[in-house]
């Protein structure tokens, strides 16, 4: 380990940690950087992170204090690495699973892992290799799973203190015990300035369940690099599953009623770019957590959850003062926040959607940049990526919900899920019980965001909107849901909700901000301040107690014919995508009775219903 000076060495050895040890020195040997700094929790250590990703130009100051700005690769509009890589992400199984998960890339592990070392070796050749240490959820907390990032980008380095909570001093607390997750990380090769992974054809993230790590190079853009997002996310979902918690794509919020003194806390999974962050960051209401959550049955009867983050990666396309008022200002004062993939100029940043007048030049991740621009293949190239997106902490925010830390986490009173569907699901819909809840989580469908490569407007299945991140079989994945909400004395409500309906023109039936009034009729149905309506999908809201809350909450009147629209029931469609639920779950070995009984039984409503009426659409009236 002589790439090490005493001085970092020193650091690593006070945890007293073989296993640590073992990990710096295997991927140091392999991935032979020119020097190696190591990263504690003190601040000098974590003030040289954010200097140095601004020395080596991986970020750049803006005007406002503590603001900079990262640029991901680009070279045309397909090819690039502004969004997750689904492609070139694959699970190591052994020889005799590999493709006998229908829904995710899996591969022979002695072969993928023979592939990454290969490119990873001498990767970081040149480059100063940081190893930070992290906790995954609050400190001191059942809930949490230390973490070890090694990675040659500081603005990966960066990002993680904004978005992970310090924990070296939780190493030192393992007495040497190998539990954790580890992360190796390298930009690999780079090109340009600011300086962007060259390679892309070479960018790989390789999950190795047995030894509980990631192995992901030759890129940068935050859903492939940053070892405690999404790589994470992949070994806690297996963890999760063969133990007996869940680990949830979930945003965490405190909702908090007009005129009534409490709190409700509410899950929401939604696939990326359906509104998940600005459903958390909701005016008048808390944030815990906008992306990740783990979630454990606990002694008040109650499933508990954590944010196992302290901050957010946002998507900033369309968040402007009149639609997503709380981050708008958050991004428009000064504290520490990196802005990705947007147009600068004069200092200041420009996304889609953002409400200003977009100056007519500037720079941004494609460098130079002047309305019209196009890339190699004649492709207009945006002022800003479409996946552009913000880096900031929660508890800056004037609405941090004062539980982020609790080591115990906040009790779940409700679940959200939702996708990106025009035509098919009204608003929002309560189940009927707990399994008909999880049976809606594993029906989610949506149409494909700029999220992740690859074309948009797809419709594609989304169980939970965690599909991506599978990494066990779905019928396992849904029976432990069941038999977790089974152990509950106090179970969640869960409510399905659809922000992207639209009308046969193609416009969309509601306003942003209305989710507003679906999250808070949500709570009150928690609390049966509100009665709904049966349909043979779920209960749905009243007229008259929606049309009172949008008075209250947005100042709108409205209208019953909107209700009307929004609210028909449209049992063809909805059998439409019952029959590809079934084709999706029939390839699935191992899906529990209780998922075909609800379906048999919900396909069986709807033919009635259908049978009844000769309308594509009935009112929620006739219910
Ligand atoms: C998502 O895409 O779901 C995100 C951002 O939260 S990423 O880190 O790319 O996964
Ligand atoms: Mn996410």
């Amino acid at each position: 380990m002589e790439i090490i000076d005493k001085k970092n060495l020193e650091k690593i050895k006070a945890l007293n940690n073989q296993f640590v040890l073992k990990v710096v020195d295997e991927f140091i040997s392999l991935c032979k950087p020119l020097k190696v700094t190591v990263i504690t929790d003190s601040q000098e250590d974590i003030d040289y992170v954010r200097n140095r990703a601004i020395e080596l130009s991986e970020e750049t100051k803006l005007s406002l204090k503590g603001h900079t700005v990262h640029y991901d690769g680009f070279f045309t509009m397909s090819n690039h690495d502004q969004a997750r890589d689904k492609g070139n992400t694959q699970v190591l199984v052994p020889k005799d699973e590999e493709g006998s998960y229908p829904w995710i890339n899996t591969m022979e592990r002695e072969k993928g892992l023979k592939e990454v070392l290969d490119i990873m070796d001498g990767c970081m050749k040149g480059h100063e290799c940081v190893i930070r240490f992290f906790c995954l959820g609050p400190k001191n907390s059942k809930f949490s799973i230390l973490a070890l990032q090694l990675t040659d980008s500081f603005y990966v380095a960066h990002s993680e203190d904004l978005l992970y909570r310090a924990g070296y001093e939780e190493f030192r607390k393992l007495n040497g015990s190998d539990d954790f997750f580890y992360f190796i990380h390298s930009s690999g090769e780079l090109t340009g300035k600011p300086p962007v992974t060259k390679n892309l054809d070479k960018r790989r993230i390789y999950i190795d369940l047995k030894e509980g790590r990631v192995l992901s190079v030759n890129n940068q853009y935050a859903g492939n690099s940053l070892g405690l997002k999404k790589l994470a996310l992949r070994l806690a979902i297996y963890k999760a599953n063969n133990e007996d918690w869940l680990t949830e794509h979930y945003f965490i919020m405190g909702v908090h009623p007009k005129g009534k003194n409490r709190t409700s806390f509410f899950c929401g999974a939604f696939p990326s770019a359906c509104g998940k962050t600005s459903t958390a960051m909701l005016p008048g209401q808390t944030i815990v957590g906008d992306d990740i959550a783990y979630l454990r049955v606990w002694e008040d009867g109650y499933a508990h959850s954590v944010n196992i983050e302290r901050g957010i990666f946002g998507i900033i396309k369309d968040v402007n003062a009149k639609n997503d008022p709380v981050i708008f200002d958050a991004l428009t004062t000064p504290r520490e926040t990196i802005f990705s993939n947007v147009l600068v100029k004069d200092g200041k940043p420009y996304w889609i959607g953002d409400g200003s007048t977009i100056p007519d030049g500037g720079h941004n991740y494609s460098g130079n940049w002047n309305k019209g621009k196009k890339d190699k293949n004649g492709r207009d190239i945006p002022l800003a990526h479409p996946n552009a997106r913000y880096t900031i902490r929660i508890e800056e925010l004037n609405n941090a919900d004062p539980n982020l830390h609790k080591p115990d986490g906040v009790p779940v009173h409700g679940i959200f899920y939702g996708g990106r569907d025009s035509d098919t699901m009204p608003p929002v819909i309560e189940s009927l019980d707990w399994e008909h809840g999880v049976f809606l989580g594993a029906s989610i469908e949506s149409e494909t965001t700029s999220a992740t490569l690859g074309e948009e407007g797809v419709r594609m299945k989304q169980p939970m909107a965690n599909l991506d991140f599978m990494v066990v079989s779905l019928g396992k994945y849904i029976k432990n849901h069941q038999v977790f909400g089974n152990r509950l004395e106090h179970c969640p409500k869960v409510f399905a909700t659809n922000y992207f309906l639209k009308n046969k023109e193609g416009k969309y039936l509601n306003g942003i901000l209305d989710k507003l009034c679906w999250v808070i009729w949500a709570e009150g149905r928690v609390h049966n301040d509100f009665n709904a309506i049966k349909t043979p999908i779920g209960n749905i809201p009243k007229y008259l107690d929606l049309k009172t809350l949008f008075k209250q909450y947005l100042d709108k009147d409205y209208k019953e014919e909107d209700y009307i629209k929004q609210f028909s029931i449209r049992p063809k469609k909805i059998l439409e995508k019952l029959d590809r639920i079934e084709a999706m779950y029939k390839k699935e070995k191992d899906v529990p009775e209780f998922f075909w009984n609800i379906f048999n039984n919900q396909k069986n409503l709807l033919i009635n219903l259908k049978n009844k009426s000769d309308s594509e659409e009935i009112s929620p009236l006739l219910f």
